[in-house]
């Protein structure tokens, strides 16, 4: 879309947006700048490409640390004060009128997964960023002290915003990651401080409301042609390391009956997964997403297999039912092959409800602008989760055309980036003038 359409554009959302609280009826609400946030994401998107297909900016890869670096740059640019948490989640500042109030905080994350797409996490990021910008630019003053956050490896577990929320436990610092660095030494190398990851913790008295954008990675919004998704409530998550240990042994000259063979057991174990998750009503979903056969030799049978099995439901106590189930097979499954399994929990992420008053805000502020809206779930977890623990918290969804996501066929109609980050614009605006 060219540029006097945005300016086309801004004056309609110029000429709603003034129909509204008294608060803002006085002030000439600025629009953001479709051009730039949308020349920011391409310029992302160039960073971390992955000659494989897609992107792999994963947490705490050299990848990753340009890409934060380029966002620090923007924030810089956008006359934010930055800094860098002993999580090491980058924080950009912009004053609000009154100092004493609590931060009015946006933000999302820019790290990926492996081979992924160019949106998922840039958008809010941007999106925030481009929000600072514009209210900056236009000298507009909010009362609250406006705070974008961009929080380190979202994609490994939420690892910087359950640093602030709290939740992220020591134990987790020695856990590896895609990157091949341990969550410690991640951290070091993003410019944070591990030994002192207690420092990173924010405590809600500090925390006016958090708002994020993101893109929905589903694809309702972008089939039934919904502009915004308001986001109802984010999946709770559970994941386990599995280990099967069985017997390596010669593929040629040990019989099948006597096999003690771990791939095959897991094999047995996933098509268990997929049988309990699918087998009682409801939207929770399992996966083995990662699986490493040990030693992975055409003439060995299989001694040991690790793989990753999560679980999401946005009921904790389905997700408990669900891996209990599992569980009671994977101990069928051993009695039956000669191998024994165990499982290490990895992360587990409650699921959170987002604030109805900010579900409010961000329904009001899409409409103000002609902009559809449907109340949705998050299938996907986001940093917005863990803030919800600290905070009133809202989420604002933008179509994924075919709902594809963690994939290179990511993608956002530039005109539903800018939807999302004016309607993020106009609910800081909204949020600001209110009290919660
Ligand atoms: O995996 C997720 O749900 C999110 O994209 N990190
Ligand atoms: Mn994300
Ligand atoms: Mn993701």
């Amino acid at each position: 879309m060219n540029h006097c359409a945005w300016r086309l554009n801004g004056l309609l959302f110029f000429a709603l947006a003034t129909i509204s609280s008294p608060t803002l009826q006085s002030q000439s609400l600025p629009l953001v700048n479709g051009d730039r946030v949308i020349a920011h994401l391409k310029a992302m998107g160039e960073i971390g490409k992955d000659p494989a297909g897609g992107i792999s900016r994963v947490a705490y890869s050299e990848a990753d640390r340009q890409g934060r670096e380029y966002v620090i740059g923007l924030m810089r640019a956008a006359g934010l004060t930055t800094s860098v948490d002993s999580a090491g989640n980058i924080s950009g500042r912009l004053a609000g009128a009154d100092a004493t109030l609590p931060a009015l905080i946006i933000g999302s994350h820019v790290d990926s997964v492996p081979q992924g797409g160019s949106y998922d996490g840039v958008v809010g990021s941007l999106g925030a960023i481009e929000v600072a910008q514009t209210l900056n630019e236009g000298h507009v003053a909010l009362r609250h002290p406006l705070e974008v956050l961009i929080f380190q490896n979202e994609e490994g577990g939420l690892k910087g915003s359950r640093a602030i929320s709290g939740e992220m436990r020591e134990e987790e610092l020695s856990q590896s990651t895609s990157s091949g660095k341990s969550v410690r030494e991640g951290i070091a190398f993003i410019g944070g401080d591990p030994a002192h990851l207690a420092d990173a913790r924010r405590k809600s008295a500090d925390i006016f409301a958090y708002l994020e954008l993101h893109i929905q990675q589903g694809g309702s919004l972008s089939r039934e042609k919904i502009n915004i998704g308001v986001v109802e409530g984010i999946v709770g998550r559970s994941s386990w390391d599995v280990t099967i240990e069985g017997k390596a042994n010669h593929a040629g000259t040990t019989p099948m009956s006597e096999r003690h063979d771990a791939l095959l057991a897991a094999a047995k174990f996933i098509e268990a997964v997929n049988r309990e998750v699918t087998s009682i009503p409801g939207d929770q979903v399992g996966t083995v997403g990662r699986i490493q056969a040990i030693p992975g030799a055409y003439n060995v049978v299989p001694g040991k297999v690790i793989l990753g099995l999560e679980l999401r439901d946005l009921d904790d106590g389905r997700i408990k039912m669900v891996f209990d189930k599992v569980r009671e097979d994977a101990d069928q499954i051993a009695r039956d092959s000669g191998t024994k399994f165990s499982f290490q929990q990895i992360g587990a992420d409650r699921p959170a409800l987002t604030d109805p008053r900010l579900r409010k805000v961000i329904a009001d502020s899409a409409s103000r602008l002609g902009l559809t809206t449907k109340l949705v779930r998050s299938g996907a977890t986001h940093d917005a989760g863990s803030m919800s623990h600290l905070a009133p918290s809202g989420m604002i969804f933008v179509p994924s055309v075919g709902g594809i996501s963690h994939a290179p066929e990511e993608f956002t109609e530039p005109q539903d980036v800018v939807n999302g980050v004016n309607v993020l614009l106009r609910s800081v605006l909204q949020l600001d003038s209110q009290k919660l």
